[in-house]
């Protein structure tokens, strides 16, 4: 019951001061006092078609997951700010290393045996992008969003557009970080 009356006083607050009302994910994940509240899992495909992430502008509620899956034949996503498209945004950008994957003899789809998930902590946009300089992936094309704000100028074109000027080499993290890289939960997830 306490925790019920909180929610109800969290809702009712912003009304009260003037600020927009939460957004209803951000209600629905408020501590209910008994249990987790379960966490949808947002599964993106890196490499299909081609040089791209798929689906690459993807909305996620918070608290939820973007679990993202690797096909042929090298790629990995890190994180970046949308003012600098190839870069890592900060030291704590997380990364999710390479993922080699060979092509099927039969040409038939393989991905990798293992994923890399990362929880969206807020409501704030995530840009990221695949920093495989081999055939400069991110100049490329190769990039992403998690939350764009769509009543803002900074939309996933804008970012392609400035990812395809980057002149230099993407970057990558020194080390896996940021998100939790193991084995494929959910092997057709995404097929
Ligand atoms: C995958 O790409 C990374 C970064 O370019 C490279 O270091 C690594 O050797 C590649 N792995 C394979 C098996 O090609
Ligand atoms: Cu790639």
């Amino acid at each position: 019951m306490f925790s019920q009356a909180l929610l109800l006083l969290a809702a009712a607050l912003p009304l009260i001061s003037g600020a927009p009302a939460p957004n209803p994910s951000t209600v629905q994940r408020a501590p209910d006092g008994t249990a987790a509240s379960p966490r949808t899992t947002h599964t993106v495909v890196a490499g299909r078609p081609g040089l791209r992430f798929d689906p690459e502008n993807i909305v996620a509620e918070v608290g939820s997951i973007v679990e993202f899956h690797f096909l042929p034949l090298n790629h990995s996503v890190v994180e970046a700010s949308f003012g600098s498209p190839c870069q890592p945004k900060d030291a704590a950008s997380f990364f999710s290393g390479f993922f080699p994957v060979p092509r099927n003899a039969d040409g038939s789809a393989s991905q990798s045996a293992e994923v890399f998930q990362i929880e969206v902590k807020d409501d704030k946009p995530i840009w990221f992008y695949c920093a495989q300089n081999t055939g400069r992936h991110c100049q490329s094309g190769m990039v992403g969003v998690v939350n764009q704000r769509f009543d803002s100028g900074n939309t996933l074109e804008v970012f392609r557009g400035n990812a395809a000027k980057v002149q230099g080499a993407s970057g990558v993290q020194a080390v896996v970080q940021g998100g939790w890289r193991g084995a494929n939960p959910n092997p057709l997830g995404g097929f």
